[in-house]
């Protein structure tokens, strides 16, 4: 019989704001009105084999990547689910080029939203396991008219709250605001998301890594000698670790968190910033691991310490257990040391 107490998302956001006298239940009504968007966004994907919304747009988003017929309803459900909540004062998606302002009719809020609609799209035609993910500031722009560029391109330090929602054999919202992390997981028979996963802490270390072996040629040469270190057999340091690759980030990162070990997407010859996006992907993910006991690094440094320059720039990010994440950054500072000595 499990111990978790029988709560409801809506409820435990309320007694999470309970104990912050000064909040002022803003960011209680954009968790609630993102989980709505969630349920909507769930529902499509969970059917989205039987209706006409698989497959290509046709167009391409901002990246020069095929957009599918799910990311645009994701990005559209989640606006509009968001626009009017007279709680934000813009919004920015991995969908759109530029900066997403409140429609004029409505209330301008304290907070911005950043969005990922549904990371791992080139997955739903095989059925693997997609997310969205999300991360809330608050505005640092003066006034209090339309936000702006500079209060979508904060450090991830000042995350006030990010999560991710993972579609995957169920449907999971995992949210933190900096204090613990915590899952829920959706009864589509009462349509509520329910606590399922109290307190979420990464295990220490892992015995999982996560990373696109077919790209081991471009990898700088220390991260190679850290994934050869990991199929070494050791038995007293876990020795070798099993890999697994979704091809995914909600749910790599999710296996991560649950499981342990590290996620790695890195830069490498052909892609020097990596591929993933600094403000849509790692800030959040970074934030959440953290905030569950985790690392994450962009292969020198935290990734929630990185200066955003641009909306959309990528970053290599190394995320998971601490002793692990530790590791790889130890690998490539001891090759580094090794390739500067002089000959
Ligand atoms: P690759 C999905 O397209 C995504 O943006 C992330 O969700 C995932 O981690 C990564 O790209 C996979 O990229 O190059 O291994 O296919």
């Amino acid at each position: 019989m499990s111990t978790t107490p029988f709560m409801t998302l809506e409820r435990f956001i309320i007694e999470q704001e309970r104990k912050h006298p000064e909040a002022t239940g803003a960011l209680s009504r954009i968790l609630s009105d993102l989980s709505i968007a969630a349920k909507i966004v769930s529902r499509e994907v969970n059917k989205a084999g039987l209706v006409e919304i698989l497959g290509f747009t046709g167009s391409t988003n901002v990246h020069g990547e095929s957009v599918k017929k799910l990311d645009i309803y994701a990005h559209d459900m989640l606006f509009k689910a968001m626009d009017h909540g007279g709680q934000l004062c813009v919004m920015a998606s991995e969908e759109e080029e530029d900066i997403i302002h409140i429609p004029k009719h409505f209330r301008i809020g304290k907070y911005v939203m950043l969005f990922d609609p549904l990371d791992g799209s080139s997955n739903i035609d095989v059925n693997v396991s997609i997310g969205t993910i999300f991360s809330i500031y608050k505005r640092v722009s003066e006034g209090d008219g339309p936000g702006t560029l500079e209060d979508c391109l904060q450090r991830g330090l000042e995350q006030v709250a990010a999560g991710y929602v993972i579609y995957g054999s169920s449907t999971m919202l995992v949210y933190t605001v900096g204090e613990g992390v915590d899952g829920f997981t959706l009864d589509p028979s009462i349509g509520e998301f329910i606590l399922s996963h109290p307190n979420m802490k990464i295990p220490e270390k892992g015995k999982i890594y996560s990373i696109n072996e077919g790209n081991y040629k471009y990898w700088h040469p220390g991260l190679k000698k850290y994934i050869k270190w990991l199929q070494e057999e050791e038995k007293e340091s876990g020795r070798p670790y099993s890999t697994r690759y979704i091809g995914s980030m909600v749910a790599d990162v999710h296996r991560t968190l649950l499981y342990g070990g590290i996620f790695m997407y890195p830069a490498d010859s052909r892609n020097p910033k990596g591929k993933l996006r600094l403000q849509y992907e790692c800030n959040p993910m970074a934030f959440i691991i953290e905030a569950a006991g985790g690392k994450a690094i962009d292969g020198y440094k935290r990734i929630l310490e990185r200066v955003p320059t641009a909306l959309h720039e990528r970053c290599p990010i190394f995320i998971g257990s601490p002793f692990d994440v530790d590791k790889v950054a130890k690998f490539i500072a001891d090759t580094d040391a090794e390739l500067e000595k002089p000959i």
